[in-house]
């Protein structure tokens, strides 16, 4: 009877277990092993976990971790070297230890996928290195819990389940057992990938973040990431000192205003002694800033950096701005337009941070020449990874290729690092579709190095997430490949951008146009269909916007024989029968771009039958039903962009 018992609980055990393939453990889905041996000869919080994951995980041989003093200059740098009866893991931080331990436990994962573990097997080294400095999560998290632009779920961030600490409290006694398991997966995860800050709230700041009860919570959730080495950063908003200190005004050549920031950032140094910086948002959207004083964006900076630079804190500006000071000027110009003339003029712990296009976060864009005209002042590339503009949760979209392309025409030696608008909520997976890990993983992994192919990181996600079959593998992977440039088909090919419903950015308005709002968030406004041709003239014929970009990109992108196709339409107005490189006209070839971008999505759907037996099924399931709402969706952009396109030719 007994042994009956015991074997039907070991049913239903492996039954929940099966089930509880929710995705929750992200890519980190290490089995426990029989215990190796490791030893090492740093005792700081950093190294011990490292010790403790390779303890729980690793099945190799004896693995010694040494920290050796002014061996590798770059914090985080780490070497390896493997002989016949152990491992040396090397680095001159305890967080190079770290960074060290996750990547073994990947390549073991990886098995003969990856070509270190030949090395691991066999004998020999290797070395890795940041190869930037800063590698930081934005996320848009509201104090209310709700994410702007989040679609997977409410803020993790659950600022009521933490409470007031006292000096002598350890965090984990502030913190309900909820929000302490929330702060250690998310720890976890990011360093397993190497990212190491955190700007915890939305750029569209609330003031409050800034009062002491919130310093004092922030203080505890920067206690709980500091040993996995992610610093903390907070986004303000620059009219903090009148909306929360009560001031007159928050200009900031105003010494009260002045004496109020330094005072609020001693406040915040001395909770947080190692507190990353601010990042803020100014005159952008309708958020203050320092022109509502007749006062420009550097000496908004510079007085919020002067403050910061004794306690080695950073202020990252972003360049977004458009509307208010340059009304009537082609959008995608405004960055350049009102930051070149500053450039110089920034102190060295500012960092001017721009996203990766000019326009916003669209499914493609050309890169934002604002990478090519500042030049004297520190510069952060901004990426999205929550996919606000690429089918939200629903759509399957893998973006490291995108990003891939960015740094393709960007050097990223020229940066100090770059950020991702974070995709994380508290859904169960973390962030709504499955895949959409994938790209969380991406953008770690690309701010480690922008020199990893979108290819071979997919393959890690994949064999981490998934299993290492290589059949099951390499159909996925191909789908994954593909996907951005399905997505940009059915939505917006050939340059084609903005074509989004107005707000919510989910669905197609090709003709979007409202009087009452600006000029700049209208869909006609972009794309300029009419009876005789279609796209934004961006020639020095027309807006001129191809004069910000560095020769020889200047006159390729100013050439219809020399402009990309694929950016055809954001650089030139071209007749319906304009004949493109294979003879066909304009129109045919959008035709052809949206019947394709819709084809793919078909055959995501034919693959994903195949893994059926590849896959457990819940995440079969629950990624099959998303490639349906996909096709569904992919069906409309097709239909109604093609259906207005038409309709404006025959006007
Ligand atoms: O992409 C747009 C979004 C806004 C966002 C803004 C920004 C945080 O639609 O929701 O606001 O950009 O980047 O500041």
């Amino acid at each position: 009877m007994r042994l009956l018992n015991m074997i039907l609980s070991c049913l239903l055990l492996s039954t929940v277990t099966c089930m509880a393939e929710d995705g929750s453990r992200l890519w980190l889905r290490y089995e426990s092993n029989t215990k190796s041996e490791v030893t090492c000869n740093d005792r700081s919080a950093s190294a011990k976990i490292a010790v403790d994951e390779l303890r729980s995980y690793w099945k190799g041989k004896h693995i010694k971790l040494v920290l050796c003093k002014n061996r590798f200059e770059c914090e985080g740098a780490y070497s390896v070297v493997s002989n016949q009866n152990y491992v040396v893991l090397r680095s001159s931080s305890s967080l190079g230890l770290l960074y060290g331990a996750y990547a073994l436990l990947r390549i073991q994962q990886m098995g003969d996928e990856s070509s270190q573990w030949a090395i691991l097997k066999n004998g020999g080294s290797w070395r890795d290195v940041p190869r930037m400095r800063l590698r930081i999560l934005n996320h848009w998290d509201n104090l209310d819990g709700s994410v702007e632009r989040g679609y997977a779920g409410k803020s993790i961030w659950k600022w009521d389940e933490i409470k007031s600490k006292e000096k002598t409290d350890r965090w984990q006694s502030c913190v309900s057992l909820h929000m302490s398991n929330i702060l250690f997966e998310y720890a976890r995860a990011n360093a397993s990938i190497g990212i190491n800050g955190a700007v915890l709230n939305n750029v569209n700041a609330s003031p409050q973040i800034l009062s002491s009860i919130y310093i004092n919570k922030v203080g505890i959730i920067a206690d709980a990431l500091r040993p996995y080495g992610i610093k903390v950063y907070l986004s303000v908003n620059f009219a903090s000192p009148a909306i929360l200190g009560g001031l007159k005004n928050a200009d900031p050549l105003d010494s009260n205003v002045q004496k109020w920031w330094a005072d609020k950032v001693r406040e915040i140094y001395k909770k947080i002694t190692d507190f990353g910086g601010f990042l803020v948002k100014a005159n952008s959207e309708g958020q203050p800033g320092p022109s509502d004083y007749n006062r420009s964006h550097a000496d908004g900076a510079n007085m919020l950096a002067d403050i910061i630079k004794p306690y080695k804190g950073i202020i990252i500006w972003r360049s977004f701005v458009y509307g208010s000071n340059h009304k009537g000027e082609d959008r995608v110009k405004q960055a350049v337009s009102e930051f070149e003339k500053m450039d110089g003029q920034f102190r060295n712990n500012v960092i001017l941070q721009s996203k990766n296009g000019p326009l916003d976060f669209q499914p493609r864009e050309p890169y934002a020449p604002i990478f090519d005209n500042i030049k004297h002042t520190n510069q952060m590339a901004e990426f999205q990874i929550t996919q606000e503009y690429t089918g939200q949760s629903i759509h399957l979209v893998y973006l490291a290729p995108m990003w891939a392309e960015f740094f393709h025409y960007v050097d990223y030696h020229g940066l100090c690092g770059v950020s991702g608008v974070a995709n994380i909520g508290d859904d169960k997976n973390w962030c709504g579709h499955p895949f959409s890990q994938a790209n969380w993983y991406a953008f770690g992994r690309l701010a480690w190095n922008p020199e990893l192919s979108a290819d071979a990181i997919a393959e890690e996600w994949l064999t981490q997430t998934f299993g290492n079959d290589s059949v099951c593998n390499s159909e996925i992977r191909n789908m994954m490949l593909s996907s951005r440039e399905a997505c940009v088909d059915y939505m917006m090919p050939l340059g084609l951008h903005h074509l989004f419903k107005f707000d919510h950015h989910y669905g197609p308005e090709p003709g979007g146009f409202r009087p009452d709002y600006p000029l700049e968030w209208c869909p006609a406004y972009y794309n300029k269909a009419d009876s005789l041709g279609v796209g934004f003239d961006r020639t020095t014929k027309g807006s001129n916007a191809v004069s910000q970009y560095r020769h020889p990109y200047d006159s390729i992108y100013n050439s219809l024989q020399t402009c990309p196709e694929e950016y055809l339409l954001w650089f030139h107005h071209v007749p319906w029968t304009y004949k493109m490189k294979n003879g066909l006209s304009i129109a045919d070839n959008l035709r052809m771009h949206y019947d394709s971008g819709v084809k793919k999505v078909e055959d995501y759907l034919v693959v994903w039958q195949k893994m059926f037996a590849y896959i457990d099924t819940q995440r079969w399931n629950m990624v099959n039903d998303l490639l349906k709402k996909q096709l569904e969706n992919a069906r409309e952009w097709h239909d109604v962009c093609l259906g207005y396109f038409d309709k404006k030719r025959k006007e």
